[in-house]
């Protein structure tokens, strides 16, 4: 499957005119405000957001799962599709895989066409949450926290093959996600854990290339229900500082109690310099994994606001590497992923438009109205037509759902890999 660009460029035809009248109405009004509108169009160009493999496909519940159409099957197949992603919004450069379910079998073909669909490997996950075929130890009581050595060392063994394979695919990351936690009061000592826990990374950090980076996420309940080891920033943030500079805390949108002051947690970590990563979601709930911006987009504009502010005043803090983390049950998982990648450019654009100097003057004065005033401004622009510039000037489509739809790309999916396929992963 491969994306035609002519088949783009017609397609954006008919739409050319209504964008152009849209663009210079909000170019005029912004740059009226003294905005830079072509340095915005241009951050929105460079700002490339992971996919992960494992999002390509139907999620499911613990109740059942309901495959889509044409879910890709093989490695190939997931690059393929965000080879399309990518045709279409020009945003969604870069894959991330999960070993072992993304194994390569030849590196030299995956390369290929990773290079074909012009895609680049992010950060490789690994995955001790589930026994894998012929392991020799069961993770039912832990992997990385294990009272057993034993399977703590199979657990950092597993880790390190995934940064060996990581290696020969050019990423540059490792992300660990623990589920190990307990699930009633006295099953596990807490210290204990956290320690064992504490080994187990500085062991896996001890082979990180030099210029490689250890993403440490946090969540506080699920799999387990009373205790997770890894369960909030602060804890991932001691042990990144316990492991090293090159390790970092990976902040999950969904990994957070109802409530929780998220974007109050970017701005301490990248004041630290320790936020490494990012995955994108949104949630009523808990870990609900739904759409970008579906549910809170107010709350996600606050978070770029404290990310735009980190990466002009935190030099400190490393480029974040930026991820959709969502499960589709419902809906085509592409369009979903289109529908997400749309709406975090649209909360990134919205906060470089927040005038940091007055914002901070008005601050300085304790002008509350006056700082509500200018975040809601920004919130409140339609900035779309941004977005639409930035893909147009790379040749994506003007309107990445509509494209999809009219190109028929499920369709075309479909017939190549049947109607039944089934996505490997969560
Ligand atoms: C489980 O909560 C999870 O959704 C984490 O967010 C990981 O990043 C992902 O699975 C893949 O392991
Ligand atoms: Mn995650
Ligand atoms: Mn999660």
């Amino acid at each position: 499957m491969q994306i035609n660009k002519e088949e783009i460029r017609s397609g954006n035809e008919n739409l050319r005119e209504a964008h152009k009248a849209g663009f210079d109405f909000l170019a005029n009004t912004l740059s009226g405000q003294g905005v830079d509108v072509n340095a915005i169009v241009q951050r929105l160009a460079d700002f490339q957001v992971a996919i992960p493999s494992w999002a390509l496909g139907a999620g499911g519940t613990r109740f059942g799962r309901f495959s889509y159409y044409g879910e890709p099957s093989s490695l190939e197949q997931k690059i393929q599709d965000v080879g399309v992603l990518h045709a279409l919004t020009q945003t969604a450069g870069a894959i991330s895989l999960h070993i072992p379910w993304d194994v390569p079998e030849d590196y030299k073909a995956i390369k290929e066409v990773a290079a074909l669909n012009d895609i680049v490997f992010d950060a490789v996950n690994s995955n001790t949450f589930q026994d894998q075929k012929d392991a020799v130890h069961s993770y039912k009581y832990g992997s990385l926290s294990n009272v057993d050595k034993a399977v703590r060392d199979q657990a950092i063994a597993h880790n390190i093959e995934v940064v060996e394979i990581g290696k020969k695919l050019g990423s540059k990351s490792l992300t660990v996600w623990l589920a190990d936690g307990s699930n009633f009061p006295g099953q596990s000592n807490f210290q204990t854990a956290l320690r064992h826990t504490e080994d187990s990374l500085k062991q896996i950090y001890g082979v990180l290339p030099e210029d490689w980076k250890m993403f440490i996420e946090y969540k506080p309940y699920e799999p387990y229900f009373y205790s997770t080891v890894i369960q909030d920033w602060g804890t991932s943030f001691m042990l990144a500082n316990a492991c090293g500079e090159k390790a970092f805390t990976l902040v999950d949108l969904g990994h957070h109690l109802p409530n929780t002051n998220i974007e109050q947690i970017v701005s301490t970590l990248m004041m630290k310099g320790k936020l490494g990563g990012f995955h994108f979601n949104d949630s009523k709930y808990g870990d609900d994994d739904s759409t970008v911006g579906s549910v809170k987009p107010y709350a996600l504009f606050l978070i770029f606001n404290e990310l735009v502010y980190g990466m002009k005043n935190n030099p400190q803090n490393p480029y974040p590497a930026w991820m959709i983390d969502a499960s589709h049950n419902v809906k085509d998982p592409l369009e979903d992923l289109i529908q997400s990648l749309e709406a975090i450019q649209e909360a990134y654009a919205k906060a470089l438009l927040v005038d940091q100097d007055r914002l901070k003057a008005a601050q300085l004065e304790n002008d509350v109205v006056q700082c509500q005033e200018i975040l809601q401004n920004a919130y409140r622009t339609d900035v779309r037509p941004l977005l639409q510039r930035a893909r147009l000037e790379r040749d994506g489509a003007l309107n990445p759902i509509q494209a999809y739809r009219s190109m028929g790309i499920r369709q075309k999916l479909v017939d190549e890999r049947g109607r039944h396929s089934v996505a490997s992963g969560l």
